[in-house]
């Protein structure tokens, strides 16, 4: 006993003494050594840091899509003026917590010149800062709360924000169905996005002249809606909308269906995938989503993207993947500009970093998503979006999202 006590302190010492020789021997890391040049290994990464594993995975596993269909497109285009792009995956899962860790590794190991993520707005409050702080450029590819260009110098999005997509889905509704009068609000109090997006829904819903009914409240983990959906429905609203996450949302779209609720469902962001679909079913049919991408988008990026896709998945591809790609596609575009005055491989990486921020906030895009820019502040400036309808087979097992016209 007392022998085992007594050698704890002299092993971790040891092992103090060889982490800091480590560390400090260690040319890659900020402190100390020469910069390390940006094109180690022949190639220019790309970190991806998105939502692999937990409920958000739902979301982010069409990320993962997207940006591996855009690696292998860029790549064979030639990548960087002849230097192919590698990119570097890194898990996040659903949390602020898994965010952060996985920048840090992207920015520390992965030597990324920029990266695409995370996948939850609520994620890249907390870690955005720190690549802005590190000066990597960040692409939100997914995060559309008010407030994200504005984390930093080097974050931007090519995902349009709440305020410019969701109220386009009450507009549709209201469309389909212009007898709509009262209208039932629920939203996840624990995420950010569904915060900011329930408050561009509820402006929209006064501002076309509509009857809030009931604003009811859940979190992204709650399984149980019985008593907000029972609140809900006995002021017989004729328009329910959702601000919450893929597994919460479909979720309480099933029971809302469930308790008989007839009228039109709204979803938001959050609940666009067809990875709800084994959620809510058949009950799924019919739920209004607003949409920042169209398979249909009448350009040549689109069409390679979207047979990829097809031809990988046998359906037509979702935002989440089509964002993750323009995301890549931006890093590429800015960096082979970049590397017309300079070959990017030859710079030091924290100068590629910073370089590739300034370039990429300059330039003009023509990708799935149409053409596209940035405000100085890294907001997109995207001109065109649709809404979609949920269309389910009877029997619930497949289903698919309908443009409307
Ligand atoms: C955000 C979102 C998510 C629902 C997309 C995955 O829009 O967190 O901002």
């Amino acid at each position: 006993m007392n022998m085992t006590r007594r050698r704890f302190p002299i092993v971790l010492s040891t092992l103090a003494v060889m982490v800091t020789a480590c560390t400090s021997a260690n040319p890659g890391t900020s402190t100390g050594g020469a910069p390390q040049a940006a094109g180690t290994n022949g190639t220019i990464a790309i970190g991806v840091g998105v939502a692999q594993t937990s409920n958000v995975a739902l979301l982010g596993q069409e990320q993962v899509a997207g940006a591996k269909i855009a690696e292998k497109y860029f790549n064979d285009k030639g990548g960087i003026n002849g230097t192919p792009i590698r990119l570097v995956l890194q898990d996040t899962a659903g949390d602020e917590q898994g965010a952060i860790n996985a920048f840090q590794s992207l920015i520390n190991q992965g030597k990324v010149a920029g990266i695409v993520g995370p996948t939850l707005s609520q994620q890249a409050f907390s870690a955005d800062p720190i690549a802005d702080r590190a000066k990597v450029p960040v692409i939100g590819p997914s995060n559309t709360a008010k407030g994200i260009p504005q984390i930093g110098d080097f974050v931007a999005r090519v995902s349009a924000p709440v305020t410019v997509v969701a109220p386009n889905s009450v507009k549709a509704a209201l469309k389909l169905n212009p007898n709509i009068k009262k209208v039932a609000v629920f939203y996840a109090q624990n995420d950010a996005f569904s915060k900011s997006e329930t408050e561009v829904f509820q402006q929209t819903v006064k501002d076309q002249n509509l009857e809030l009914v009931t604003v009811q409240k859940f979190q992204t983990t709650d399984t149980d809606f019985q008593t907000q959906a029972t609140a809900a429905l006995n002021l017989k609203p004729d328009l329910v909308i959702i601000s919450g996450l893929a597994a919460d949302g479909g979720n309480l779209v099933r029971q809302l269906r469930e308790l008989g609720y007839q009228g039109l469902i709204i979803g938001g962001n959050g609940l666009n995938t067809s990875n709800i679909f084994p959620v809510c079913k058949a009950l799924c049919d019919g739920v209004l989503i607003a949409q920042a991408y169209s398979p249909e988008t009448p350009n040549d990026i689109n069409k390679a993207f979207r047979d990829a896709y097809v031809a990988q998945y046998k359906k037509e591809p979702p935002q989440f993947s089509a964002q993750a790609f323009t995301g890549i596609q931006v890093f590429v575009d800015a960096l082979k500009e970049l590397d017309k005055t300079a070959k990017v491989t030859q710079k030091p990486l924290p100068d590629l970093r910073v370089a590739l921020n300034q370039q990429l906030l300059q330039g003009k895009y023509t990708t799935p998503l149409g053409e596209i820019s940035f405000t100085p502040e890294g907001e997109i400036v995207q001109k065109d979006f649709y809404v979609a309808q949920i269309k389910m087979d009877p029997d619930g097992n497949n289903g698919k999202f309908t443009f409307l016209k």
